[in-house]
């Protein structure tokens, strides 16, 4: 549970609109992201989602998760996209044709009665159930909402930390950007440079409909993120244990990933109690997977974590075997989230602490929210996606994780920061962090679900 949160910012007028854009894209069993530009339901969308829909209708967020999870793969992968049949194919690219996850998955145990795609997104979702389970205790166990979500969790955490343990250490290992969820972070340039682009003619960017260009990934990007997920797919989603067309081409360790994992297997330790079995294990295995996450990926001297490239060196990715690959240098806000981690080491948390605030992210100092990307990067741009711009669901965590770790007069910061510029940007996709203006979509859902979250 969050410690005392400061005396409510929110207006009930910040309510009404936040609730107003989650029930204009709730679909009957789950939320869009964004009506026009993402209009089917995301994986990490969905838990953030759930997030703020508890506090105004706990069976809905119930439902939200239900509905994801209902759609995971016989091997245990959470999809990141759960596509809605009634929306033209051509509405978002890749496309249920693209991902063919009924035949292409079916080595991997992918559903046959539902279309997705075949790639995850980070595991908040045991976190989320966890708080939405917590929203209402009565409600949640009238309709057993954790005794069927639990072996579903842990299914899901069982395959991360098995079949993507790529480096062999014990961390999850990512297999494309869009898994990590930060899709053009300058942190996956490097990674990313040694990916074939696919040829432009073979598909369309359904995207470059709604948002604008300048926003949005380029179109070198897009070639590489094509092919990098066609290459998975033809090898059956690592269905096989490989990652398609020579192996894999893309394979790096976040760090919010897996401080996304951890911070979710101390929730699902607390659902296993609730469940009135011992939860000692899954604790020590969260406190093992911290002490793994530092040794991996923490920079003392940067006093930030950093992503690990597991194929820096060209080496070979083979059955679990150690490779160390190689730290990405650019610093993303990917490495401030191991904040939310519970059992960090003091001396980590007061160094992320300090370079939040520092002049790479300006936490509490000329930036109004903390941005996607280094400020003092070549590779900053405040206006394109996740290249430098705030976003909500990262300003999110970070606000928890300096509550969870004492440092109220900051989060209380970001907390009115977030709130002010949240409802002044329409709940926008993400917005310039120096400004506070909105970028991409607005009445975008987890802006919405966040700001009730800390406006309640
Ligand atoms: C895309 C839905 C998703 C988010 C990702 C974000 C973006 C999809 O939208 O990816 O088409 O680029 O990067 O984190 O889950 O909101």
């Amino acid at each position: 549970p969050r410690t005392p949160a400061a005396p409510p910012a929110a207006p009930a007028a910040l309510r009404e609109r936040a609730a107003r854009v989650l029930r204009a894209n709730w679909t009957g069993a789950s939320t869009v992201p964004s009506r026009a530009l993402y209009p089917h339901q995301w994986s990490w969308d969905s838990a953030f989602i759930a997030i703020g829909l508890r506090h105004l209708s706990p069976l809905r967020a119930q439902l939200e998760l239900e509905t994801l999870l209902a759609a995971q793969w016989a091997d245990g992968r959470v999809p990141h996209i759960v596509f809605n049949p009634a929306v033209p194919l051509d509405a978002y690219f890749p496309s249920p044709d693209f991902w063919r996850s009924t035949t292409a998955g079916r080595a991997a145990g992918a559903p046959q009665g539902a279309q997705t795609s075949g790639i995850v997104q980070p595991p908040v979702h045991a976190l989320a159930a966890w708080l939405v389970h917590l929203a209402d205790p009565g409600l949640s166990r009238a309709r057993s909402f954790l005794p069927r979500l639990h072996p579903r969790l842990a299914a899901w955490h069982r395959y991360l930390l098995h079949h993507r343990d790529l480096g062999g250490a014990g961390l999850a290992a990512v297999v494309h950007p869009w898994e990590q969820g930060m899709d053009n972070s300058p942190c996956w340039d490097g990674p990313l440079s040694r990916v074939p682009p696919a040829r432009p003619h073979c598909y369309r960017r359904a995207d470059l409909d709604h948002g604008s260009p300048q926003d949005r990934p380029t179109d070198l990007d897009y070639g590489r993120y094509v092919r990098l997920a066609a290459g998975y797919r033809d090898g059956g989603y690592g269905g096989s244990g490989d990652g398609g067309d020579n192996g894999f081409r893309f394979a790096v360790e976040d760090p919010a990933f897996n401080a996304l994992l951890i911070a979710s297997e101390h929730a699902l330790a607390r659902i296993t109690r609730e469940l009135g079995a011992p939860a000692t294990a899954r604790h020590d295995r969260a406190e093992r997977l911290t002490r793994v996450l530092v040794e991996r990926l923490w920079d003392g001297t940067g006093g930030i974590f950093r992503c690990r490239d597991l194929l820096a060196a060209d080496e070979r990715l083979v059955g679990g075997m150690p490779v160390d690959g190689a730290l990405v240098p650019e610093r993303g806000v990917t490495g401030l989230v191991p904040l939310v981690v519970p059992g960090l080491p003091r001396g980590v948390v007061d160094d992320l602490v300090r370079t939040a605030r520092g002049p790479h992210f300006e936490l509490g100092g000329r930036a109004r929210l903390v941005p996607s990307h280094d400020l003092l990067s070549p590779a900053f741009d405040p206006r394109r996606y996740w290249r430098g711009p705030a976003w909500f669901n990262t300003n999110w965590l970070l606000e928890r994780g300096l509550r969870l770790h004492g440092a109220r007069e900051h989060a209380d910061a970001l907390r009115a920061a977030f709130l002010d510029t949240a409802v002044a940007s329409d709940f926008a996709e993400y917005v310039d962090p120096y400004t506070g203006d909105g970028c991409g979509a607005r009445g975008f859902s987890w802006s919405a679900a966040l700001a009730l979250d800390l406006g309640v």
